[in-house]
């Protein structure tokens, strides 16, 4: 209740207002909130992950978000306050809550070539919503609260607090404070707008009007948790459902309605169908470069209705016949009540070109999928994560060809999985799965990743060991980034040299033994039918677990068609 001061430090405030917004985990390198981290270990019951890289620690409190939709934090003193921005960049982009916390400039010393500093405020901007400096310890109340509304509400994503001093020092001073929280705030979706009724009705008259309609599910339906909604109303209309990366674990890949990830890193079934259609209904989704193959699938004329929570996304690439500006969930709840089931049986023939057209790729893909090649083909551990994994797994993928391959070539079976996948950046998925383990315990989390991306942060599988974060990760390791060989291809006019693979190889490794050294469960596989076993083993474990899954270095991920 507002009105009820007391005496108290800035670092008291801070852990209080965390405690009470329910966080259970931060993630930072020393030191930074000095004072805060110490007082923190008699109020609360917040674990202080003291971490490799101050992008591991953004990485980190990133897939903490995205696991339990609650904000992440992540810290840092001013001189790595730069690495803590450029790990906000994949949050940023995939509209993740995370908070994240610096020490920043005195107004005593600005000016003056203080030990380590510069102005680190510019380059938060990019990446956040909100990026604001709090320069006396009164503000640290409103401040947090603003940070956590702005983080969890409307599209979510990234804010930023500076707090005075190298390490936020500020903290350590007192003033009369009340460490109010807002329960509300605690968690995205923070309200959930109501389309008006108008609105609703225009784009169920488009849908209900088309023959040939696709909706292409985005990261906002994940955000909303609008999952069970959106497969209810593609079921009562006969729809079939394309989903962008960020938004695959809306509807479960062995849905008769699923025809999987649209756009570059994609499944051709699904570009396949989004460029038959004569309806594209976007729910939630950037309608980005990514999920469109760069406005290619479908093409930019094609009749397009969209839903989003932000009025702004709504026509930005696709010129639209209706627009609905609403929470995710609650839009297709009202659009499920109003809908006139009649009008499915106008769709009959389009759900069963759509479905041969899905039959037509398992068909195609089945050989690949089971393949007994060795080194193992990449489409195989795909394949048998499909068939292997439990129903409530949380499944992290790292971005290049672990984003090609598990995009395009996995599917999730259970509505009870989750899927969460890099934005872009090489090397966030593992520190990500430590994360989405650490606000998920009870879940089991595997994260797929290749070799390049694993090499980033690799010393925090010592992280892993000491905080006991039994996630378990699985590293198609072919020696090389090798998703960037079609590119050196074609420069080098058709065939690379024999010098030109210094460009994008690696030494073999054996990421298992490594693992093993760190205190980790190492697991090697060379033999495709080692594969399964080994994950069963590994889920089984109690302790973290890396499968080093030795592939072929020749093997690339089909391209997108449009
Ligand atoms: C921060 C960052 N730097 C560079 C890239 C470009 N990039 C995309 S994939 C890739 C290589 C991926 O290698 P690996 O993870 O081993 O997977 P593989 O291609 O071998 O299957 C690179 C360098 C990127 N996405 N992010």
């Amino acid at each position: 209740m507002l009105g009820h001061n007391r005496k108290m430090s800035g670092a008291e405030c801070m852990a209080d207002m965390l405690q009470g917004y329910g966080v259970t985990h931060v993630f930072h390198v020393p030191a930074v909130l000095r004072k805060t981290y110490a007082v923190m270990e008699s109020r609360t019951t917040i674990k202080r992950l003291h971490v490799h890289s101050e992008a591991t620690a953004a990485y980190m409190a990133d897939g903490y978000a995205r696991a339990s939709g609650k904000p992440g934090i992540c810290m840092a003193q001013v001189i790595g306050a730069l690495n803590l921005a450029a790990g906000l960049r994949d949050a940023w982009l995939a509209h993740s809550p995370v908070i994240a916390m610096t020490g920043g400039r005195d107004a005593k010393t600005k000016f003056r070539k203080v030990y380590q500093e510069i102005d680190d405020m510019p380059a938060f901007e990019p990446v956040t919503k909100f990026n604001a400096t709090v320069d006396d310890v009164s503000r640290f109340p409103d401040m947090v609260r603003q940070a956590f509304r702005t983080a969890v509400s409307g599209t979510p994503g990234p804010v930023h607090l500076q707090f005075r001093g190298n390490e936020g020092q500020v903290d350590a001073e007192e003033a009369e404070l009340e460490p109010l929280v807002e329960a509300q705030f605690s968690r995205v979706p923070s309200f959930r707008p109501e389309p008006d009724a108008a609105s609703v009705d225009a784009a169920l008259k488009c849908l209900q009007g088309a023959s040939r309609p696709v909706i292409v599910a985005g990261g906002g339906v994940r955000a909303s948790g609008a999952a069970a909604e959106l497969v209810a109303l593609a079921e009562a209309l006969q729809i079939p459902v394309a989903t962008s990366l960020n938004g695959k674990d809306s509807i479960p890949g062995n849905h008769s309605l699923a025809v999987g990830v649209v756009g570059s890193y994609s499944r051709e079934s699904a570009n396949r169908v989004v460029n038959g259609a004569d309806l594209v209904c976007f729910i939630g989704s950037e309608t980005g470069g990514m999920t469109t193959h760069f406005w290619a699938v479908p093409k930019i004329g094609t009749p397009a209705i969209q839903i989003d929570i932000n009025a702004e996304a709504l026509g930005r690439n696709y010129p639209l016949q209706a627009a609905v500006n609403g929470d995710a969930k609650v839009t297709l709840a009202r659009m499920l009540a109003r809908a006139d089931r009649t009008s499915a049986g106008r769709r009959a023939a389009w759900v069963a070109e759509v479905q041969d057209i899905c039959q037509k790729w398992r068909a195609a893909n089945k050989a690949v999928l089971e393949s007994d090649a060795v080194p193992i083909r990449p489409e195989r551990i795909c394949g048998d994560l499909s068939r292997h994994l439990p129903d409530d797994a949380i499944v992290v993928v790292d971005t290049g060809h672990a984003g090609m391959w598990m995009g395009g070539m996995y599917d999730l079976t259970s509505p009870r999985q989750s899927y969460m996948r890099s934005a872009g950046h090489l090397g966030w998925a593992f520190p990500a799965g430590l994360g989405a383990k650490c606000a998920m315990p009870q879940r089991p989390v595997v994260t797929f990743t290749g070799d390049a991306g694993l090499w980033y942060h690799i010393g925090d599988i010592e992280t892993a060991v000491r905080w006991k974060i039994n996630a378990v990760t699985v590293v198609n390791n072919n020696g090389s980034g090798n998703q960037s060989k079609r590119g050196f291809d074609r420069v080098y006019g058709g065939k690379q040299t024999e010098q030109a693979h210094e460009l994008w190889t690696f030494n073999k490794m054996n990421f298992a033994r490594l693992a093993e050294d760190m205190g980790a469960i190492g697991i090697r596989v060379e033999k495709p039918g080692d594969f399964a076993g080994a994950l069963a083993s590994a889920l089984k474990a109690e302790r973290p677990v890396l499968i080093d899954v030795v592939t072929d270095i020749d093997a690339l991920a089909p391209l997108a068609v449009s």
